[in-house]
């Protein structure tokens, strides 16, 4: 009887996901402006409904589309009569979600404690839940879980504070999962999380950054979206608010910020991916850490986690005028992603986000810079586009084990220059 009402179980969930049978993702690569007008034409026409995972912003800069099986044959056509080059990165995107899903049944089992869990596995928001209060009373005297505030759906936003003590030390901020669907994020963070909790006391490096300074981990920045993308639909971005005057749901938590709000690289069209929101702030996730960090008032980096494309960033990402400290952020970068080709040969660009990705106006880094932390920062992880955002799980594990090397390099130096 328990294992039909599981199967059941199983089949509404499985009814409810959205389909994505047939859809690609087209790897395109323009060769002039020309071509990336059109593009941006392309990526105007709202019937088609096409999802850029990378936008169209210069000739160098690859082009990722996912298209609907319905579109296909107009895009195809579209960009073959005007000369633009394309390849098919993932030829069914059902199948690969097919693949993931598999994999996760596969692995799936109660874990008990943070030792035996399965970190080369993508979890739930429940199972990743669970896991933080196996930390916590793990390792009782270094980590503690805060909430800091409630998502829009009523969910807790919770933070891993890891703390040797003192009083309102300086800090180091990190989050991952601030777009729902980029999972190799939040998996690198479980893994990352347990890393600096069991390094305190071994690694003399990390136990000289606690003996100094406090961190604290969003794991899952925007939960809402996470479930949804469990639940509903794998490829959500957004939160997952609403917002008066339209039907479309979600703000895009990365252009939501009070830095340069609204400014280029965002959207004001509700429907958009980039929706900048209707203020700044409007979404409980975003304003929850701005009143946290804001209130704790001793923040030194905000190292803010995305995939994918392999990039290690700093402000500005709104205006090509560098920061001041362009220099010193430079060179920290280039240590962090020095460090992190070490391991596994995994090439990462660097610079600022305006020059390294595309402008975007309200985001995460931007905002900490603006407020007086000087190190901030934005990853984007693995990979390139083979896979985009569905990253196999077996890359779970060495993607983290290689950011962390580029985490210690910013985080040392962050130790070694207070300001
Ligand atoms: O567009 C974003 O928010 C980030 N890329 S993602 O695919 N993870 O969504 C890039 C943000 C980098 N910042 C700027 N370009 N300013
Ligand atoms: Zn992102």
């Amino acid at each position: 009887m328990k294992a039909l009402v599981f199967l059941c179980g199983l089949i509404v969930v499985a009814l409810s996901q959205k389909l994505f049978i047939g859809d690609q993702v087209l790897r395109i690569t323009a060769e002039n402006e020309d071509q990336i007008k059109l593009l941006k034409e392309l990526q105007s026409t709202e019937h088609l409904e096409l999802d850029f995972w990378r936008e169209p912003v210069k000739p160098s800069l690859a082009v990722d589309i996912h298209v609907p099986f319905g579109s296909l044959q107009f895009v195809r056509t579209f960009l073959q009569s005007n000369g633009i080059q394309y390849h098919i990165m993932i030829n069914n995107l059902q199948a690969l979600l097919e693949e993931e899903k598999e994999e996760i049944i596969l692995s799936h089992q109660r874990e008990r404690d943070t030792n035996s869990f399965d970190y080369a596995s993508y979890h739930t928001l429940d199972e990743i839940n669970d896991w933080m209060d196996s930390l916590t009373a793990e390792y009782p005297d270094l980590v503690s879980k805060i909430t800091i505030g409630t998502s829009y759906e009523k969910r807790p936003i919770n933070v891993l504070k890891f703390s040797t003590g003192g009083s309102n030390r300086p800090a180091i901020w990190l989050d991952t999962g601030i777009h729902a669907r980029e999972w190799i994020t939040p998996a690198t963070g479980l893994w990352t999380a347990k890393k600096i909790a069991s390094a305190y006391g071994q690694d003399p490096s990390v136990t000289a950054i606690l003996n100094k300074m406090d961190i604290f981990f969003e794991l899952v920045t925007n939960p809402d979206g996470y479930t949804y993308t469990h639940t509903s639909n794998r490829m959500w971005r957004k939160t997952r608010s609403m917002h008066s005057g339209s039907s479309c749901v979600g703000v895009d938590p990365n252009r939501n910020w009070a830095a340069n709000f609204g400014g280029s690289g965002s959207d004001s069209n509700p429907c958009s991916e980039t929706y900048s929101g209707p203020f700044a702030h409007s979404e409980s996730e975003v304003e929850s850490i701005v009143d946290f960090i804001l209130g704790h008032r001793n923040f030194k980096a905000m190292i803010t986690i995305h995939s994918y494309s392999q990039m290690l960033m700093y402000p500005y990402g709104y205006t090509s005028i560098p920061v001041p400290e362009a220099d010193e952020l430079h060179k920290v970068a280039q240590s962090a992603v020095d460090a992190l080709a070490s391991l596994y040969g995994t090439k990462y660009t660097y610079g600022s986000m305006m020059s390294t990705i595309y402008p975007a106006s309200g985001t995460t880094a931007d905002w900490g810079y603006t407020n007086g932390i000087k190190y901030s920062f934005t990853f984007e992880l693995r990979d390139t586009g083979r896979y985009g955002f569905i990253l196999p799980a077996n890359q779970i594990i060495p993607t983290a084990e290689e950011t962390w090397l580029a985490l210690m390099k910013i985080m040392e130096h962050v130790r070694d220059h207070p300001y």
